[in-house]
Protein backbone atom coordinates (compact mmCIF):
# COMPACT_ATOMS: atom_id res chain seq x y z
CA UNK A 1 0.00 0.00 0.00
CA UNK A 2 1.43 3.37 -0.50
CA UNK A 3 2.29 5.06 2.44
CA UNK A 4 0.60 8.69 3.06
CA UNK A 5 2.51 11.26 2.71
CA UNK A 6 2.12 14.84 3.82
CA UNK A 7 0.57 15.87 0.67
CA UNK A 8 -2.05 13.19 0.42
CA UNK A 9 -3.21 13.79 3.87
CA UNK A 10 -3.54 17.36 3.70
CA UNK A 11 -5.12 16.91 0.00
CA UNK A 12 -7.57 15.07 1.89
CA UNK A 13 -8.11 17.79 4.24
CA UNK A 14 -8.80 20.11 2.00
CA UNK A 15 -10.72 17.92 -0.60
CA UNK A 16 -12.95 17.08 2.25
CA UNK A 17 -15.03 19.84 0.30
CA UNK A 18 -15.76 16.55 -1.76
CA UNK A 19 -16.56 13.83 1.08
CA UNK A 20 -19.95 13.34 1.92
CA UNK A 21 -20.58 14.16 5.25
CA UNK A 22 -19.02 17.55 4.22
CA UNK A 23 -21.22 18.00 0.90
CA UNK A 24 -24.42 17.42 3.10
CA UNK A 25 -23.06 19.89 5.40
CA UNK A 26 -22.51 22.79 2.47
CA UNK A 27 -26.24 21.37 1.30
CA UNK A 28 -27.52 21.87 4.94
CA UNK A 29 -26.18 25.40 5.34
CA UNK A 30 -27.14 26.30 1.86
CA UNK A 31 -23.96 26.55 -0.25
CA UNK A 32 -25.35 25.28 -2.94
CA UNK A 33 -25.70 22.26 -4.93
CA UNK A 34 -23.58 19.04 -3.49
CA UNK A 35 -22.48 16.61 -5.79
CA UNK A 36 -19.36 13.93 -6.52
CA UNK A 37 -18.15 16.42 -9.38
CA UNK A 38 -14.58 15.16 -9.47
CA UNK A 39 -13.70 17.73 -12.54
CA UNK A 40 -12.49 20.42 -10.47
CA UNK A 41 -8.32 20.62 -10.30
CA UNK A 42 -7.90 23.23 -8.46
CA UNK A 43 -8.24 24.12 -4.42
CA UNK A 44 -10.16 27.38 -5.74
CA UNK A 45 -12.37 25.55 -8.11
CA UNK A 46 -13.40 23.06 -5.40
CA UNK A 47 -13.85 26.30 -3.45
CA UNK A 48 -15.96 27.64 -5.92
CA UNK A 49 -18.07 24.92 -5.90
CA UNK A 50 -19.06 25.77 -2.08
CA UNK A 51 -19.34 29.33 -2.49
CA UNK A 52 -16.08 29.41 -1.08
CA UNK A 53 -12.72 31.66 -1.79
CA UNK A 54 -9.94 29.94 -1.08
CA UNK A 55 -6.67 31.63 -0.95
CA UNK A 56 -3.20 31.79 0.45
CA UNK A 57 -0.88 34.00 2.04
CA UNK A 58 1.82 34.88 -0.56
CA UNK A 59 5.74 35.64 0.40
CA UNK A 60 6.96 38.29 -2.27
CA UNK A 61 10.49 37.15 -2.77
CA UNK A 62 9.58 33.44 -3.15
CA UNK A 63 6.92 34.38 -6.28
CA UNK A 64 10.07 36.77 -7.46
CA UNK A 65 12.68 34.18 -7.23
CA UNK A 66 11.11 30.78 -7.82
CA UNK A 67 8.97 29.88 -10.87
CA UNK A 68 7.24 27.00 -9.08
CA UNK A 69 6.07 28.91 -6.25
CA UNK A 70 4.57 31.43 -8.61
CA UNK A 71 2.85 28.91 -11.17
CA UNK A 72 1.24 27.24 -7.74
CA UNK A 73 0.20 30.54 -6.31
CA UNK A 74 -1.17 31.57 -9.42
CA UNK A 75 -3.10 27.83 -10.62
CA UNK A 76 -4.33 26.61 -7.20
CA UNK A 77 -6.10 30.10 -5.57
CA UNK A 78 -8.58 32.52 -6.02
CA UNK A 79 -7.49 34.88 -3.34
CA UNK A 80 -3.84 35.75 -2.13
CA UNK A 81 -3.31 37.91 1.12
CA UNK A 82 0.29 39.49 1.36
CA UNK A 83 2.45 37.90 3.93
CA UNK A 84 4.08 40.82 5.00
CA UNK A 85 4.91 43.64 2.48
CA UNK A 86 1.51 45.61 3.12
CA UNK A 87 2.63 46.13 6.96
CA UNK A 88 3.45 49.10 8.55
CA UNK A 89 6.97 48.56 8.07
CA UNK A 90 7.43 47.80 5.02
CA UNK A 91 5.46 50.93 3.22
CA UNK A 92 6.72 53.25 5.36
CA UNK A 93 10.25 52.50 6.39
CA UNK A 94 10.72 56.55 7.15
CA UNK A 95 8.30 58.53 7.84
CA UNK A 96 5.90 60.16 5.47
CA UNK A 97 8.25 58.03 2.03
CA UNK A 98 6.05 55.23 1.42
CA UNK A 99 6.66 52.55 -0.72
CA UNK A 100 4.29 50.82 -2.35
CA UNK A 101 5.95 48.67 -5.13
CA UNK A 102 6.47 45.00 -2.90
CA UNK A 103 2.40 45.30 -2.63
CA UNK A 104 1.65 46.52 -5.49
CA UNK A 105 2.93 43.98 -7.79
CA UNK A 106 1.41 41.34 -6.04
CA UNK A 107 -1.49 43.20 -5.99
CA UNK A 108 -0.82 43.23 -10.19
CA UNK A 109 -0.32 39.48 -10.33
CA UNK A 110 -3.63 38.97 -8.58
CA UNK A 111 -5.52 40.76 -11.00
CA UNK A 112 -3.59 38.75 -13.99
CA UNK A 113 -4.69 35.62 -12.50
CA UNK A 114 -8.59 36.52 -11.82
CA UNK A 115 -7.69 36.33 -7.57
CA UNK A 116 -8.69 38.98 -5.22
CA UNK A 117 -6.77 40.32 -2.34
CA UNK A 118 -7.20 40.24 1.04
CA UNK A 119 -5.21 42.91 2.08
CA UNK A 120 -3.53 42.86 5.56
CA UNK A 121 -3.00 44.45 7.95
CA UNK A 122 -4.07 48.15 8.84
CA UNK A 123 -3.65 48.24 12.53
CA UNK A 124 -1.04 46.04 14.14
CA UNK A 125 0.88 46.12 17.52
CA UNK A 126 3.73 43.95 15.80
CA UNK A 127 6.13 45.31 12.18
CA UNK A 128 5.60 48.51 12.93
CA UNK A 129 8.64 51.14 11.83
CA UNK A 130 11.45 51.89 14.34
CA UNK A 131 10.81 55.73 13.45
CA UNK A 132 7.45 55.46 14.85
CA UNK A 133 8.30 52.97 18.15
CA UNK A 134 10.63 55.10 19.47
CA UNK A 135 9.36 58.35 18.87
CA UNK A 136 7.30 58.17 21.50
CA UNK A 137 4.67 60.38 20.43
CA UNK A 138 1.63 62.10 22.29
CA UNK A 139 -1.65 60.98 22.32
CA UNK A 140 -2.77 63.58 19.58
CA UNK A 141 0.28 63.51 17.19
CA UNK A 142 -0.01 59.26 17.62
CA UNK A 143 -3.84 59.18 16.97
CA UNK A 144 -2.99 61.67 14.09
CA UNK A 145 0.25 59.39 12.82
CA UNK A 146 -2.41 56.32 12.33
CA UNK A 147 -5.09 57.95 11.08
CA UNK A 148 -2.81 58.89 8.20
CA UNK A 149 -1.41 55.77 7.70
CA UNK A 150 -4.79 53.83 7.47
CA UNK A 151 -6.18 56.71 5.27
CA UNK A 152 -2.88 56.62 2.69
CA UNK A 153 -2.82 52.90 2.42
CA UNK A 154 -6.11 52.43 2.16
CA UNK A 155 -6.63 54.73 -0.35
CA UNK A 156 -3.55 53.67 -2.34
CA UNK A 157 -4.54 50.35 -2.61
CA UNK A 158 -8.94 52.06 -2.98
CA UNK A 159 -10.74 49.61 -5.33
CA UNK A 160 -8.44 46.68 -5.72
CA UNK A 161 -8.47 45.25 -2.02
CA UNK A 162 -11.01 42.66 -1.44
CA UNK A 163 -11.42 42.30 2.32
CA UNK A 164 -9.32 44.64 4.97
CA UNK A 165 -7.87 43.34 7.93
CA UNK A 166 -8.22 46.87 9.66
CA UNK A 167 -7.06 45.57 13.30
CA UNK A 168 -4.88 42.49 14.18
CA UNK A 169 -4.71 41.10 17.26
CA UNK A 170 -6.12 43.52 19.38
CA UNK A 171 -7.11 40.82 22.15
CA UNK A 172 -4.92 38.67 24.54
CA UNK A 173 -5.89 35.62 25.14
CA UNK A 174 -7.64 35.85 28.46
CA UNK A 175 -10.19 38.16 26.47
CA UNK A 176 -8.87 41.44 27.76
CA UNK A 177 -7.46 44.18 25.47
CA UNK A 178 -4.18 43.91 24.37
CA UNK A 179 -1.35 46.24 25.87
CA UNK A 180 -0.29 47.94 23.16
CA UNK A 181 1.05 51.05 22.16
CA UNK A 182 -2.10 51.68 20.57
CA UNK A 183 -4.41 50.57 23.84
CA UNK A 184 -1.73 52.62 25.88
CA UNK A 185 -1.51 56.15 24.11
CA UNK A 186 -5.40 56.31 22.63
CA UNK A 187 -7.64 54.28 24.89
CA UNK A 188 -9.96 51.05 23.56
CA UNK A 189 -11.82 53.94 20.96
CA UNK A 190 -8.80 53.61 18.10
CA UNK A 191 -10.46 49.92 17.15
CA UNK A 192 -13.38 51.98 16.05
CA UNK A 193 -11.87 54.85 14.74
CA UNK A 194 -9.31 52.40 12.79
CA UNK A 195 -12.69 51.36 11.09
CA UNK A 196 -14.14 54.48 10.68
CA UNK A 197 -10.93 56.02 8.80
CA UNK A 198 -10.57 52.46 6.43
CA UNK A 199 -14.02 52.96 5.53
CA UNK A 200 -13.71 56.64 4.71
CA UNK A 201 -10.73 55.74 2.15
CA UNK A 202 -12.18 52.76 0.57
CA UNK A 203 -15.36 52.32 0.93
CA UNK A 204 -16.41 49.29 -0.80
CA UNK A 205 -13.95 47.19 0.46
CA UNK A 206 -14.84 44.48 3.10
CA UNK A 207 -13.78 45.61 6.69
CA UNK A 208 -12.51 42.50 9.04
CA UNK A 209 -11.02 42.38 12.66
CA UNK A 210 -8.78 39.58 12.96
CA UNK A 211 -7.20 37.49 15.77
CA UNK A 212 -5.75 33.98 16.31
CA UNK A 213 -6.76 31.46 19.45
CA UNK A 214 -10.36 32.25 17.70
CA UNK A 215 -11.22 29.46 16.62
CA UNK A 216 -13.29 27.67 19.67
CA UNK A 217 -15.55 29.26 22.31
CA UNK A 218 -13.25 30.42 24.75
CA UNK A 219 -12.52 33.80 26.89
CA UNK A 220 -10.83 35.71 23.58
CA UNK A 221 -13.70 34.80 20.89
CA UNK A 222 -16.45 36.00 23.86
CA UNK A 223 -14.92 39.29 24.31
CA UNK A 224 -14.01 39.50 20.47
CA UNK A 225 -17.36 38.75 20.06
CA UNK A 226 -19.10 41.02 22.42
CA UNK A 227 -16.57 43.92 21.14
CA UNK A 228 -18.15 43.54 17.52
CA UNK A 229 -21.73 43.40 18.77
CA UNK A 230 -20.76 46.65 20.30
CA UNK A 231 -19.64 48.11 17.39
CA UNK A 232 -22.46 46.94 15.33
CA UNK A 233 -24.85 48.75 17.94
CA UNK A 234 -22.77 52.32 17.17
CA UNK A 235 -23.06 52.06 13.64
CA UNK A 236 -19.18 51.12 12.81
CA UNK A 237 -18.49 50.22 9.67
CA UNK A 238 -16.97 46.66 10.34
CA UNK A 239 -18.23 43.98 7.67
CA UNK A 240 -16.48 40.64 8.93
CA UNK A 241 -14.35 38.71 11.95
CA UNK A 242 -11.04 36.91 10.40
CA UNK A 243 -10.35 33.61 12.21
CA UNK A 244 -6.72 33.25 11.69
CA UNK A 245 -6.81 29.18 12.55
CA UNK A 246 -2.87 28.84 13.48
CA UNK A 247 -3.02 25.36 14.79
CA UNK A 248 -0.17 22.77 16.47
CA UNK A 249 -1.60 19.12 16.67
CA UNK A 250 -0.43 19.11 20.50
CA UNK A 251 -3.15 20.98 21.14
CA UNK A 252 -7.19 19.22 20.52
CA UNK A 253 -8.55 20.70 17.24
CA UNK A 254 -11.29 23.58 18.02
CA UNK A 255 -14.01 20.82 17.36
CA UNK A 256 -16.38 23.70 18.35
CA UNK A 257 -15.14 26.09 15.67
CA UNK A 258 -18.89 25.96 13.95
CA UNK A 259 -20.70 26.81 17.46
CA UNK A 260 -18.49 29.55 17.50
CA UNK A 261 -18.57 30.92 14.07
CA UNK A 262 -22.41 30.78 14.40
CA UNK A 263 -21.89 33.41 17.02
CA UNK A 264 -20.49 35.86 14.68
CA UNK A 265 -22.83 34.67 11.40
CA UNK A 266 -26.06 35.13 13.91
CA UNK A 267 -25.01 39.20 14.16
CA UNK A 268 -24.86 39.01 10.29
CA UNK A 269 -20.98 39.75 10.10
CA UNK A 270 -19.13 37.94 7.47
CA UNK A 271 -16.15 35.36 8.87
CA UNK A 272 -13.11 33.88 7.23
CA UNK A 273 -10.30 31.48 7.94
CA UNK A 274 -7.57 33.66 7.24
CA UNK A 275 -4.21 32.42 8.00
CA UNK A 276 -4.57 28.77 8.42
CA UNK A 277 -1.88 26.19 9.59
CA UNK A 278 -1.20 23.20 11.48
CA UNK A 279 2.22 22.52 12.51
CA UNK A 280 4.07 19.35 14.09
CA UNK A 281 6.63 18.66 15.97
CA UNK A 282 9.49 17.67 14.02
CA UNK A 283 10.53 15.29 12.77
CA UNK A 284 6.74 14.85 12.08
CA UNK A 285 5.07 11.57 11.62
CA UNK A 286 2.29 9.98 10.12
CA UNK A 287 0.76 10.15 13.86
CA UNK A 288 1.55 14.13 13.52
CA UNK A 289 0.70 14.23 9.93
CA UNK A 290 -3.32 12.73 11.02
CA UNK A 291 -3.60 14.34 13.16
CA UNK A 292 -2.49 17.89 10.76
CA UNK A 293 -4.94 16.79 8.41
CA UNK A 294 -7.78 16.75 11.44
CA UNK A 295 -6.73 20.50 11.78
CA UNK A 296 -7.39 21.47 8.37
CA UNK A 297 -10.84 20.15 8.20
CA UNK A 298 -11.90 21.19 11.39
CA UNK A 299 -11.07 24.69 10.23
CA UNK A 300 -12.53 24.14 6.99
CA UNK A 301 -15.71 22.38 7.65
CA UNK A 302 -16.09 25.09 10.51
CA UNK A 303 -16.26 27.90 7.26
CA UNK A 304 -18.50 25.59 5.30
CA UNK A 305 -21.06 24.37 7.62
CA UNK A 306 -21.22 28.89 8.78
CA UNK A 307 -23.65 30.62 5.93
CA UNK A 308 -21.34 33.90 5.54
CA UNK A 309 -18.12 32.10 5.76
CA UNK A 310 -16.31 33.30 2.98
CA UNK A 311 -12.83 32.37 2.26
CA UNK A 312 -10.41 29.77 3.80
CA UNK A 313 -7.24 30.88 3.28
CA UNK A 314 -3.75 29.02 4.07
CA UNK A 315 -0.69 30.64 5.52
CA UNK A 316 1.36 29.72 2.40
CA UNK A 317 1.43 26.69 0.51
CA UNK A 318 5.40 25.55 1.28
CA UNK A 319 7.16 24.44 4.20
CA UNK A 320 10.15 25.98 2.69
CA UNK A 321 8.90 29.44 3.57
CA UNK A 322 7.04 29.29 6.50
CA UNK A 323 7.32 31.24 9.16
CA UNK A 324 7.04 28.58 11.53
CA UNK A 325 10.33 26.90 12.19
CA UNK A 326 11.93 30.16 13.10
CA UNK A 327 9.33 31.03 15.30
CA UNK A 328 8.07 27.62 16.77
CA UNK A 329 11.66 25.57 17.74
CA UNK A 330 11.40 22.04 16.66
CA UNK A 331 8.48 22.32 15.18
CA UNK A 332 7.16 22.80 11.48
CA UNK A 333 5.67 20.87 8.77
CA UNK A 334 2.62 23.29 9.21
CA UNK A 335 1.44 23.98 5.76
CA UNK A 336 -0.15 21.92 3.45
CA UNK A 337 2.74 20.54 1.19
CA UNK A 338 6.21 20.46 1.95
CA UNK A 339 7.24 20.15 -2.29
CA UNK A 340 8.08 23.64 -3.73
CA UNK A 341 11.09 23.17 -6.05
CA UNK A 342 11.63 20.92 -9.03
CA UNK A 343 8.70 20.98 -12.03
CA UNK A 344 6.22 22.13 -11.69
CA UNK A 345 2.93 19.98 -11.44
CA UNK A 346 1.36 19.54 -15.10
CA UNK A 347 -2.31 19.89 -13.99
CA UNK A 348 -2.22 22.49 -10.57
CA UNK A 349 -3.29 18.90 -8.80
CA UNK A 350 -0.38 19.07 -6.47
CA UNK A 351 -2.35 18.97 -3.28
CA UNK A 352 -3.56 15.65 -4.14
CA UNK A 353 -1.22 13.54 -5.86
O1 LIG B 1 4.24 35.06 8.32
C1 LIG B 1 4.69 36.30 8.83
C2 LIG B 1 6.19 36.25 9.06
O2 LIG B 1 6.88 36.15 7.83
C3 LIG B 1 6.63 37.48 9.82
O3 LIG B 1 8.01 37.36 10.14
C4 LIG B 1 5.81 37.61 11.07
C5 LIG B 1 6.22 38.82 11.90
O4 LIG B 1 5.49 38.90 13.05
O5 LIG B 1 4.43 37.72 10.73
C6 LIG B 1 3.96 36.57 10.12
O6 LIG B 1 2.58 36.66 9.85
C7 LIG B 1 1.71 36.80 10.97
C8 LIG B 1 0.50 37.56 10.51
O7 LIG B 1 0.89 38.77 9.92
C9 LIG B 1 -0.45 37.82 11.66
N1 LIG B 1 -0.80 36.58 12.33
C10 LIG B 1 0.30 35.73 12.72
C11 LIG B 1 1.21 35.46 11.51
C12 LIG B 1 2.31 34.49 11.88
O8 LIG B 1 3.14 35.07 12.85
Amino acid sequence: MRKPTKAVLTGAAVAALLVPCTVNAVANSGRGRPHQDTSATTLGALGKRAGLRIGTAVDTSALAEDASYRARAASEFTSVTPENVMKWDAVEGQRGRYDWSEADKLVDFARANGQLVRGHTLLWHNQLPGWLTTADLGADELRAVLRKHITDEARHFKGRIWQWDVVNEAFDDDGTLRDSIWLRKLGPGYIADAFRWAHEADPKAKLFINDYNIEGVNAKSTALLELVTRLREQHVPIDGVGIQGHLAVQYNAPHDIAANMKRFDDLGLETAITEADVRIPMPSDSTGQEAQAEGYDVLLRGCLLTRRCTDFTVWGFSDTYSWVPSTFEGEGAATSSTRTTGPSPPTGRSWTT
